[in-house]
């Protein structure tokens, strides 16, 4: 695992995504994840994973460290892909400060306790997708932000359930071979890295 195990008393995830109780993942898979405290903006990875909203315009949060470290090139590039849907992501090259090759802009959902299975049905899609364009950039190494956890509201330990989930079935399902390293990235909120930190080896 990537990290201790959790404590005897930690309870499995509030997810919806199936059993609470996964079975072990291979040891080849836990290699290949990483959680880290960290800015996103300083990582050497190929492919860094954006919280944008839908307009990918830029925004606060890890969205506007992002633009001032990549510089007005990124938000050209991003006029141009006009928009993206909640549940999905964009990606462009990387300029200026940042140390990665790509950005992959992904829009997660505002989260609505009234619509908890659309919210999680979102947040998952906009990990699987993030990953899809990695894979299919050939990038072997990315960096995820905790979508949603922000501005957005998601609950934290709920949001890292359903990253793991997205992470370890896209995996296990072969579709990211060249993807050797998987960074789950946690920076400037304490209660959301608390949550990782007990979510995070549910999982791997
Ligand atoms: N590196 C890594 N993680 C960070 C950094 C950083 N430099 N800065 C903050 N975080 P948020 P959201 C964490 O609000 O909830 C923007 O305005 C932060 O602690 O950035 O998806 C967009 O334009 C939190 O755990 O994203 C959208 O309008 C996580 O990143 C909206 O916010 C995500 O927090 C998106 O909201």
């Amino acid at each position: 695992s990537v990290l201790s195990p959790p404590p005897p008393s930690a309870t499995p995830p509030p997810t919806l995504l199936g059993p609470t109780t996964l079975p072990a993942p291979s040891p080849s898979l836990n290699a290949r994840l990483s959680l880290v405290q960290a800015d996103i903006t300083t990582l050497r990875v190929d492919a860094i994973v954006n919280a944008a909203n839908t307009s990918l315009l830029g925004g606060g949060g890890v969205d506007g460290a992002i633009h001032r470290a990549a510089g007005p090139q990124l938000l050209a590039d991003c006029r141009r892909l006009r928009g993206c849907p909640t549940g999905s992501a964009k990606m462009t090259d990387a300029y200026d400060r940042l140390r990665c090759d790509k950005v992959i802009h992904a829009v997660g959902p505002i989260y609505r306790r009234s619509d908890r299975e659309g919210s999680e049905r979102a947040l998952a899609s906009a990990y699987t997708r993030s990953l899809e364009l990695a894979a299919e950039a050939g990038c072997r190494s990315m960096a995820f932000s905790a979508l949603s956890t922000g501005v957005y509201g998601y609950p934290a330990r709920e949001a890292a359930a359903v990253q793991c989930a997205a992470i370890r079935k896209f995996l296990e399902e072969g579709k990211g071979e060249g993807l050797e390293k998987v960074v789950l990235v946690n920076w400037m909120a304490e209660e959301v890295w608390r949550s990782y930190l007990a979510v995070v080896p549910l999982f791997f």
